[in-house]
């Protein structure tokens, strides 16, 4: 799935109202929703995501901040998939990410930073599976 990322719009772009918002912006860069759906982690889920931070000094804040309300959580298509989202959404920290991009519009810090994205094809693929069954991704 090489052309495949998975992405969630966190409880801050949510709880603010930027679901539309930001799933227009991601529409309009030319990805595609393969599939999409609310919810919301529990503690336990956002350990298993995360779990590659397990040992890094933020990582309680982030399960915290990932389980405080619910999510969006999406597969998107489009060649180049994993690399030009991550230039759609821009910088961890939204006082580094470039002008126009989604975090630089609807981030607030950066834990609170409005969307994930994958960071390789192989987790783009692991995290879709996560989150959807074969059957939920069109
Ligand atoms: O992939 P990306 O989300 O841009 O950043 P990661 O380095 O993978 O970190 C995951 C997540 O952890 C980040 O989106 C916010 C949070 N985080 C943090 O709260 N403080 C940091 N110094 C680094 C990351
Ligand atoms: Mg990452």
């Amino acid at each position: 799935m090489a052309n495949i990322t998975f992405t969630m719009i966190k409880p801050d772009a949510v709880a603010k109202g930027h679901i539309g918002d930001i799933l227009k912006d991601i529409t309009d860069a030319g990805f595609k929703i393969k599939a999409a759906k609310m919810t919301q982690l529990a503690k336990q889920d956002a350990e298993a995501f995360y779990a590659v931070h397990s040992e890094r000094p933020f990582f309680k804040d982030l399960v915290e901040f990932m389980t405080s309300g619910p999510i969006v959580a999406a597969v998107l298509e489009k060649d180049n998939a994993v690399a030009d989202f991550r230039t759609l959404i821009g910088a961890t920290n939204p006082a580094e990410a470039a002008e126009g991009t989604i975090r630089a519009k609807y981030a607030e810090s950066i834990d609170a930073n409005a969307v994930h994205g994958s960071d390789s094809d192989e987790n783009a693929a692991i995290e879709a599976a996560f989150h959807f069954a074969a059957k939920e991704i069109f």
